[in-house]
């Protein structure tokens, strides 16, 4: 009997052994964590680091491992973080390329504030907006891609490829109407931008400024920021369409949202919409009994290439009858970034 006793107790003393010993093993995992944690300001690389060799160490360790590691990196980021950057976005690459071969920046989840107080009347009242993620084209959509979705898919071709001051293979598509701009979004598996996400995105990231680039008229300083219409006409470089990408881009490498072409929104316009507006997180725009009483029009965003300084304000909004188009309006396309990476 007291043999068995023994050989209990040591049983005991052997699993209490081993737990310690398993104990031991975890400190220099979360020391490796704490590392990680103080030095978030390097995080965002690191977290890239993890994900692209994810692959490699996964095979080599059958996988769990890394990918539990990678996990436990990036739950801790929020939370160190804290108010001080916005590293959440590290989740998505930094660029996507679109079915239709348009490159397209990431636009991070965030808030911001949304319209001009100081602004027409239809920007007000100023409220809160939250968005997630998305990608958004670069450029404005061109000739030569709404080429491609019109061999692919036999669509009407807008009547300015006859006019040469306006149909060159890198100037923005215009004389599009929304219905002709909802048809190329949905060929390339993509959508037109909300209201909310186009004004966010043409931000940049600056907090209560004017323009993409901050408070200065697009010409200040004989520095000429967007593609519209100065004093005197064409100073600026361009009489009409200027080929995308003419401009410097925004602080999310976005081109032309001031200016060059208004950029077709996927909302219904309604002039006292920001008065009525309840939804906070990813708002999609009027309903059908508002917009009604604006005569079921879309909204146009950015001004254009036919408009004075002050019109291309990242809160101007304007409006287009659904099935027309003309000569200062075209589109770019977006694509929520859980639909590229789940
Ligand atoms: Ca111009
Ligand atoms: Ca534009």
């Amino acid at each position: 009997m007291r043999h068995v006793y023994l050989v209990l107790i040591l049983l005991l003393c052997g699993v209490i052994v081993l737990g310690c010993g398993k104990d031991k093993q975890q400190p220099p995992a979360t020391a490796g964590e704490e590392t990680a944690t103080t030095k978030s300001v390097e995080k965002a690389g690191s977290a890239e680091k993890a994900e692209s060799q994810e692959p490699a160490s996964a095979e080599k360790s059958g996988g769990t491992g890394s990918a539990e590691k990678t996990e436990s990196m990036e739950a801790t980021a929020p939370a160190e973080a804290g108010s001080a950057t916005k590293e959440p976005e590290s989740k998505y690459p930094k660029e996507y390329i679109g079915k239709d071969g348009a490159k397209m920046a990431l636009i991070p989840e965030g808030a911001f504030q949304m319209g001009n107080a100081n602004g027409d009347r239809d920007e007000s009242p100023v409220h809160p907006v939250q968005l997630d993620a998305f990608y958004m084209d670069i450029y404005e959509v061109t000739n030569a891609q709404y080429k491609k979705f019109v061999d692919a898919t036999g669509h009407p071709v807008p009547r300015s490829w006859d006019d040469a001051a306006l149909n060159g293979p890198n100037q923005p598509v215009v004389w599009v109407s929304w219905d002709d701009a909802v048809a190329y979004a949905e060929w390339a598996g993509e959508r037109l931008p909300t209201e909310a996400e186009w004004e966010y995105a043409a931000r940049g990231g600056l907090s209560g400024k004017l323009y993409p680039w901050g408070n200065e008229l697009p010409g200040a300083g004989g520095e000429f920021r967007a593609n519209y219409y100065p004093l005197g006409g064409k100073s600026d470089g361009y009489d009409k369409t200027a080929p995308v990408g003419s401009f410097p881009p925004n602080k999310y490498g976005l081109y032309d949202m001031a200016g060059n072409v208004w950029e077709l929104c996927a909302d219904w316009y309604y002039e006292h919409w920001y008065g009525y507006e309840k939804q906070v997180l990813n708002p999609q725009g009027p309903t059908d009994e508002y917009a009604k009483s604006n005569g079921y029009v879309r909204v146009r965003r950015g001004g254009a290439w036919s408009r004075r300084g002050k019109d291309l304000t990242c809160a101007n909004r304007g409006n287009q009858q659904p099935g027309n188009g003309d000569d200062k309006t075209g589109f770019r396309c977006v694509i929520s970034a859980k639909d590229v990476v789940p």
